[in-house]
């Protein structure tokens, strides 16, 4: 059962790049909010069954989501008032507490209409979800056994994680030296709340002045990216590495499948190395965010001709079709 304690109106804008903090925590009338163009806005957020206004949206510290990094999370995206792939996003969250013993406290209907419900009370048509699942408030000891019951957390914003002219000129990246973690260790399938690994990774690409960072795995071969997958092509031909190299089963890597499918081009999982991705044609990254993103220079060389190449053009044409037209609606 969803309790509305709070309206803010017309919802907020957070850019990835520029996440807000500190704001005012007044909420205001809906058709106020909508004139006050000027005034970002605050979020409506969604915490175990209440809604919140965003400076009230707090977690105890006592949350081991907080203290260890323990729980679960899924970033969805909506475009033109439906949700895009939903079904394959909760799938992938429901697998993901499995993996880690986590008892999500709410049926998977009640989740999908849990996150309606968060876009609808910020009255969004485009825009991200974050979607986390903490193991719960417990003591200072790691012991999960001491967390009574998991907390649901659902912010829903608008994002932009790359300008457009990125997707018309292609990102750099670079390799790091942080290796993806090994399955033995924590298998990077898992969505989990801990993203150190990938953190360190991207400062290495913040420092060397890159994009993004391509990580590899303890064999040396291509994982994915910090937060995407990647893909190249040879020859007209598509690859990626497979999930067991460490590749996050990306839901967008999954719709780079049934395009490909659709236009008649083959795709195939393989495990690449950095040369494969040197001596690529093109090269793309795909994540719920970045979207489907051309690659153009990796370690200083040029890819291919140095812009995105035809078929990652097709595949993000056809992507943004499918954006617009498929999806869960929000507004029924
Ligand atoms: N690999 C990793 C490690 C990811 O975290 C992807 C690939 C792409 O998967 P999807 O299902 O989104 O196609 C992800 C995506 C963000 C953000 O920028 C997204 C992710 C992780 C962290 C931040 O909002 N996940």
């Amino acid at each position: 059962m969803l309790t509305k304690t709070a309206n803010s109106g017309t919802g907020g804008a957070l850019v990835e790049d520029e996440p807000r903090q500190g704001k005012s925590a007044s909420v205001k009338p809906a058709d106020e909010s909508r004139t006050a163009k000027a005034v970002p806005k605050s979020l409506t957020i969604y915490i175990d069954g209440e809604f919140f206004p965003e400076a009230e949206a707090k977690v105890s510290v006592f949350d081991h989501g907080l203290l260890y990094g323990d729980g679960i999370f899924e970033g969805i995206r909506f475009y033109n008032g439906r949700v895009f792939k939903l079904e394959e996003h909760l799938a992938r969250l429901w697998d993901s507490a499995k993996s880690i013993c986590l008892d999500i406290p709410m049926s998977r209907n009640e989740m999908t209409e849990a996150l309606l419900e968060t876009i609808r009370q910020n009255d969004l048509r485009d825009g991200y979800i974050r979607l986390l699942v903490t193991r719960g408030v417990g003591n200072l000891g790691l012991n999960p056994a001491q967390c009574k019951r998991a907390s649901v957390i659902i912010i829903a914003a608008t994002v932009s994680l790359y300008p457009e002219n990125a997707y018309r000129n292609g990102l750099t990246v670079v390799t790091c030296a942080t290796r993806r973690t090994s399955p033995s260790a924590l298998n990077p399938a898992v969505k989990s709340l801990n993203y150190l690994n990938n953190v360190m990774a991207r400062i290495e690409a913040n420092l060397a002045g890159a994009d993004e960072a391509l990580m590899l795995n303890d064999q040396g071969n291509v994982a994915e990216c910090t937060a995407d997958n990647v893909f190249i092509i040879k020859r007209g031909e598509i690859f990626t590495p497979p999930i067991h190299a460490g590749a996050l089963r990306g839901v967008t890597r999954s719709v780079v499948f049934d395009i490909a499918a659709e236009l008649g081009l083959k795709i195939s999982e393989t495990d690449l190395t950095r040369h494969d991705v040197f001596v690529a044609d093109e090269c793309f990254l795909t994540g719920t965010a970045a979207e489907i993103i051309p690659v153009v220079k990796a370690d200083g060389r040029v890819i291919g001709n140095g812009k995105p190449g035809p078929i990652s053009t097709r595949m993000i044409a056809r992507f943004r079709e499918l954006t617009g037209e498929t999806g869960t609606p929000i507004f029924p």
